[in-house]
């Protein structure tokens, strides 16, 4: 078939809006018709040039969601007219790392998705007889995309796909790392740094945990608003602290009788390596936990002296925030809809397939928090 996409067809140039060819579904494969697309940080790496791995000409996207269109032979668990949510972390419920139970790192199809292409090792795109790689599995910029079965989380299909789509990526990575990766408890005390996309959703993940103290840390003061509206409790711009921006978290968040400071809890949700290692360090004595969220450059690496994770503290990565797909998206799209968790105002921009490269133009100048792309 036909459909209308957003192609990269090289790094570092505009998105190209384009009729491509898109082949139907084959042995345990769907066809879906994307209704909408978040626009996400990791398309802006791959499509800049950046990304060693990016692959070029590729449909980018990753942060959709749509309807089932077509089934392939032998798929199970989903029917035409289903609403999804595509996966790029999928959930197969078979490989050793789903059936250890301990990560959600699914490898069933991984090494065919990280070289573009589906699990039978071919593409469906294609324009004019040249092949277009798929891009984390889940191609959204394009109106009609074919996605392995297992990487396909059906949920409630009165959720309106414009909203939930950002439960695709952002969402779920912000509130996952706050649930399953951290496991925050009542009453912790935490601190998120970078109050972007990512960050926002830790904050409001924080406050459906039950935390107390909840402290955003950004150098754009117009986060400070943001961050009170999901439930951040002070906020600190570190180029208005005076002096070193750990000792000062540390002793905001001092507390009992030995007046250790600390948080039980920090996040890092901005991918810088420095404000990685300020997040372990400001960490608690003994127990804290330091999260890494976001995505450093190519080639960076962390640091800090040993001494940090010997006097107790720990520092963990998330990938998708922990979340098994199939599993866990379906409850969060449930707890949008139950109003347990808020997305609507975090969605800032809502824009049609071309004019999607503005989307990149106003995730660049920090205006967006989210762009969405309606079909
Ligand atoms: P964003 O650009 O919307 O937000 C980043 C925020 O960090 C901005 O508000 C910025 O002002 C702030 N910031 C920048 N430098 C800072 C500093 N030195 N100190 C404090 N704050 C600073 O980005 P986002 O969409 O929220 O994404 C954040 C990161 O999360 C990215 O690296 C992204 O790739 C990553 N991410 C990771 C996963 C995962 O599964 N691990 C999933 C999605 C996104
Ligand atoms: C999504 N991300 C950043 C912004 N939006 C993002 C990027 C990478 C990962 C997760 C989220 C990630 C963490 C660990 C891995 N990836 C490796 C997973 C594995 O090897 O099993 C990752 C993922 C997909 C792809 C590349 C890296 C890909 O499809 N190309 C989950
Ligand atoms: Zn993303």
């Amino acid at each position: 078939m036909k459909t209308r996409a957003a192609v990269a067809t090289a790094a570092g140039k505009p998105l190209e809006i384009m009729e491509v060819d898109l082949e139907g579904p084959r042995d345990g494969e769907v066809l879906l018709e994307v209704k909408a697309t978040g626009i996400c940080h990791t398309d802006d790496f791959t499509l800049s040039g950046a990304d060693p791995e990016g692959l070029f000409p590729t449909i980018l996207g990753h942060e959709g969601a749509g309807v089932v269109v077509d089934v392939g032979p032998g798929v199970t668990s989903l029917k035409k007219g289903d609403h999804v949510i595509p996966l790029y972390t999928p959930e197969c419920r078979q490989c050793p790392s789903c059936l250890s139970q301990k990560t959600n790192l699914c490898t069933a199809i991984r090494a065919t998705q990280g070289q573009g292409l589906m699990p039978d090792g071919t593409s469906r795109f294609s324009i004019g007889g040249e092949k277009l790689h798929h891009y984390m599995g889940c191609s959204t910029f394009s109106n009609h995309t074919v996605l392995p079965e297992i990487a396909v989380a059906k949920v409630n299909p009165e959720a309106p796909f414009d909203k939930i789509c950002y439960i695709g990526c952002g969402v779920t990575t912000g509130i996952g790392a706050v649930i399953n990766t951290a496991k925050v408890e009542i009453g912790s005390t935490a601190i998120v740094f970078g109050l972007g996309g990512i960050g926002l959703n830790v904050i409001q993940g924080l406050r459906l945990a039950g935390a107390d103290m909840i402290i955003g840390v950004d150098i754009n003061n117009a986060k400070k608003e943001w961050g009170e509206k999901f439930g951040m409790t002070h906020f600190v711009n570190p180029k208005e602290v005076e002096g070193d921006l750990v000792l000062y978290l540390v002793d905001m968040t001092k507390r009992g009788a030995d007046q250790i400071g600390g948080a039980d809890y920090t996040f890092d949700c901005t991918g810088n390596v420095t404000v990685m290692r300020q997040a372990l360090e400001s960490a608690h004595r003994g127990w804290g936990e330091s999260i890494v969220i976001g995505v450093a450059g190519a080639g960076q690496e962390i640091s800090t002296r040993p001494f940090q994770l010997v006097t107790g503290r720990t520092w963990k990565g998330t990938a998708f925030g922990g979340a098994r797909g199939r599993t866990d998206v379906p409850k969060i799209v449930d707890w949008y809809m139950e109003g347990k968790i808020d997305i609507d105002p975090m969605i800032t921009h809502t824009l049609s397939l071309d004019e999607i490269n503005k989307g990149f133009d106003l995730m660049h100048g920090g205006e967006s928090i989210r762009s969405v792309v309606v079909y």
